[in-house]
């Protein structure tokens, strides 16, 4: 059956206003607060209420499609073929829970493993980046244009700074020479929303050791209509069924940032 992604994004943009309003309401309240696999992995209520919103709505609608999110609301999914919706229903929840701010909420719709529409949405700042394949991509409904390169010692990227310092971390040393070689660093705390500022040319790249596919999958179909590029560490094509290292930037930063940096053999 042939989807109108048009028609699609409409929805998906509907329900994402829906859920931001909910999130907004649950800031009234005290949240409750989890560590999931080590004491600075957090999650709450309302990470697992908002995917469980969107797993409801997406069934009710659309029974045919299939749903990967982190919360581990639906059965783990082992293929993307068919209709796949991708979702984080907060990215940067360490920032919701100190900040009440920099957060967002990221929904991907992807068809036979190509990623047809993406959402990111910005809770507090009224922020929506969206992107539909072949249509482009917009902030607030303003067409983004494609990208301008920059030598990469003009360059800002996004990453986690404590990537640095992480003793464990085999990727500590190229970081390290990448963070002295490029003009600055920003750490946001919000994957979706530092791949959004890429495609927005807020930054020029955005790097992680550790990305599941709800961080990226939205953010990818905003760069694929801009011409940025993403890859792994060793520039082999994401995965979308599990995690990786990932690196995104405009087309030559990304090519030099990985055969200059990190897409050495460890
Ligand atoms: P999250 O807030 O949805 O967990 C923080 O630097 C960024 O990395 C956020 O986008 C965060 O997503 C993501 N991230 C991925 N894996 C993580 C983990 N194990 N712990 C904390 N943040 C993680
Ligand atoms: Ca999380
Ligand atoms: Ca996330
Ligand atoms: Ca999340």
């Amino acid at each position: 059956m042939s989807v109108d992604w048009l028609e699609l994004e409409k929805v998906a943009k509907a329900w994402t206003y829906e859920a931001a309003g909910l999130i907004k309401q649950s800031l009234a309240n005290p949240i409750h607060i989890e560590a999931k696999s080590n004491p600075d992995d957090l999650v709450t209520e309302v990470d697992r209420a908002i995917e469980s919103f969107f797993y409801h709505k997406i069934d009710q609608t659309y029974p045919e499609h299939h749903f990967l999110g982190e919360e581990g609301i639906a059965e783990e999914l082992n293929s993307l073929d068919g209709t796949v919706w991708i979702i984080d229903p907060i990215d940067g929840t360490m920032n919701f829970v100190h900040q009440k701010y920099n957060f967002a909420i990221s929904v991907a719709v992807y068809h036979d493993g190509v990623g047809m529409v993406g959402l990111i949405y910005d809770v507090m700042n009224d922020e929506l980046f969206h992107a539909i394949r072949g249509h482009g991509a917009y902030v607030n409904n303003e067409e983004l244009v494609p990208v301008k390169e920059r030598p990469l010692h003009e360059s800002i990227i996004g990453l986690n700074a404590k990537w640095l310092v992480q003793e464990k971390n085999p990727y500590k040393n190229p970081l390290k020479a990448l963070v002295r070689d490029v003009r600055s660093i920003r750490s946001y705390g919000s994957a979706a929303l530092e791949i959004a500022y890429v495609a927005a040319d807020r930054l020029d790249g955005y790097i992680s050791v550790n990305l599941s596919p709800w961080d990226y999958a939205a953010g990818i179909v905003l760069l694929e209509e801009v011409g940025c590029k993403a890859s792994t560490f060793r520039g082999e094509h994401l995965d979308y069924l599990q995690k990786s290292t990932v690196i995104v930037g405009k087309p030559s930063l990304h090519k030099e940032m990985v055969s200059s940096y990190v897409g050495e053999e460890l």
